[in-house]
């Protein structure tokens, strides 16, 4: 198979990345993938409106991915260009945001003799080939957002360390696997599980670097949510997005769908390896945020997504037209309770009104919502979005803080002029 540029990129900006766009996907797949992620270049910038410092960010072309805004290279952060969230309530696997902590990745993985590894506090330790996977239990699909904790890191005020995200780490997929709790089950959970730790098969480059491990509690691992997905969207994961199976936690934050899943370990403590301990914590206390400067008294993980909402038809600095019909359109998503409402104003929060709800896809999906008005003054406005969700829970007209820049959900607002 031969990758292809897609239609936004001008031809005159093409640059050609070598071999990294012919690759024989079945084959080898994706055999030169380290290749690309070191020599990958600049492709054109992105039209996402971003105010960081460091000014437009380039597109980068990685395999099996349409043109990404590039966070960062190594290890690869690649980010979603935000206008794809208009084009539908699912985002296409070439278009799904790319992270990973450790610059150690892999670049292959042979199906055939992949094992996945399950032990620690279980009756049989097991090593499930994936025909075993997919053939142990009746698989499940879930529609669910992958959001990162960090997504919108950059506009957090005061600024926080990090890498500067935009909105483009998020996406929403059909996932397809087995659930998390009939595997485990098969194993059988010793009585006095706490944990179950997760890891996939990347590795730090230094030694003192720490592995990438998650876990989740034993009553959530069992409850019959979280799943190992080998399917996104009707095809096999993108090789960036987990290939060959990657833990789905839907309404988590995605710090917990650990890609290229190895090996599940049942333990009989809290784990306290470095992303659990250290890393992805939040401030343990009713906003989960504290004053800018402060340090907050405990911490705890990270763990479900707030309500969240966008506009996504327009972006700031548009013109829009005067007396004539707009429809407004975005996305909401929470952490599962499922959105009931999504309020507009075009007045900068003096007056609201609903939108309507499009196709409900389920409670961990991305839900659309539409607006027709007509704007009926001149000059310069707000577009601010709201949404809510079924346990009553909305979002905050300011920003909270925290300092690793976690967790936004501030009602966005969008500046534009009437004309
Ligand atoms: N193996 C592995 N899995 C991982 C990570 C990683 O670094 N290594 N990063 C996690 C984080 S922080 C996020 S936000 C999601 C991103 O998923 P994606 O790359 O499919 O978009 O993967 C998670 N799973
Ligand atoms: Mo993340």
């Amino acid at each position: 198979m031969k990758f292809s540029f897609v239609e936004n990129i001008k031809p005159s900006r093409r640059r050609i990345l070598r071999d990294a766009f012919t690759l024989a996907v079945a084959a080898s797949p994706l055999a030169n993938l380290a290749k690309a992620a070191t020599e990958t270049q600049a492709l054109d910038t992105n039209t996402d409106e971003v105010t960081f410092a460091a000014g437009p960010r380039p597109l980068v072309q990685y395999p099996q991915k349409r043109p990404l805004t590039l966070v960062t290279a190594r290890p690869p952060h690649l980010e979603t260009p935000f206008s794809v969230f208009n084009q539908g309530p699912i985002t296409p696997n070439d278009a799904f945001f790319v992270r990973y902590h450790l610059a150690n990745f892999p670049t292959s993985i042979d199906p055939d003799s992949y094992r996945l590894t399950i032990k620690g506090s279980v009756s049989t330790a097991l090593s499930p080939s994936l025909t075993d996977l997919k053939t142990l239990a009746q698989p499940v699909e879930v529609a669910a957002v992958n959001q990162c904790s960090g997504n919108s890191r950059g506009f957090f005020m005061p600024r926080v360390f990090g890498a500067q995200l935009g909105n483009g780490s998020m996406g929403n997929a059909r996932w397809v696997g087995v659930p998390l709790k009939a595997v485990l089950e098969k194993a059988g959970v010793k009585a006095g599980a706490r944990q179950v730790t997760f890891r996939g098969f990347d590795k730090p480059v230094l030694p003192s670097t720490p592995e990438f491990i998650k876990a989740l509690d034993i009553s959530h691992a069992m409850d019959g949510e979280p799943m190992i997905a080998w399917s996104m969207n009707g095809t096999d994961l993108p090789f960036l997005n987990g290939y060959p199976i990657r833990l789905v936690v839907p309404g988590y934050f995605g710090t917990y769908w650990v890609k290229h899943l190895s090996e599940i370990e049942v333990v009989d403590h809290i784990d306290d390896g470095f992303f659990m301990a250290k890393g992805y914590r939040i401030p343990d206390n009713d906003c989960f945020c504290i004053a800018p400067g402060t340090t907050a008294a405990k911490t705890q993980p990270i763990s479900r997504l707030p309500v969240r909402s966008f506009i996504t038809s327009i972006k700031h600095g548009d013109v829009l037209p005067l007396k004539k019909s707009v429809v407004l359109k975005g996305i909401a998503f929470d952490g599962g309770a499922g959105i009931n409402k999504v309020d507009i104003s075009i007045d900068g929060g003096k007056r609201w009104r609903d939108a309507l709800l499009g196709q409900d896809l389920g409670r961990f999906s991305f839900r659309e919502w539409t607006l027709a008005l007509t704007f009926t003054s001149k000059g310069a406005t707000q577009l601010m979005v709201r949404a809510s969700n079924h346990a009553g829970e909305t979002q905050p007209l300011r920003a909270d803080w925290n300092p690793g820049g976690y967790r936004r959900h501030v009602v966005e607002t969008s500046h534009v002029t009437v004309a």
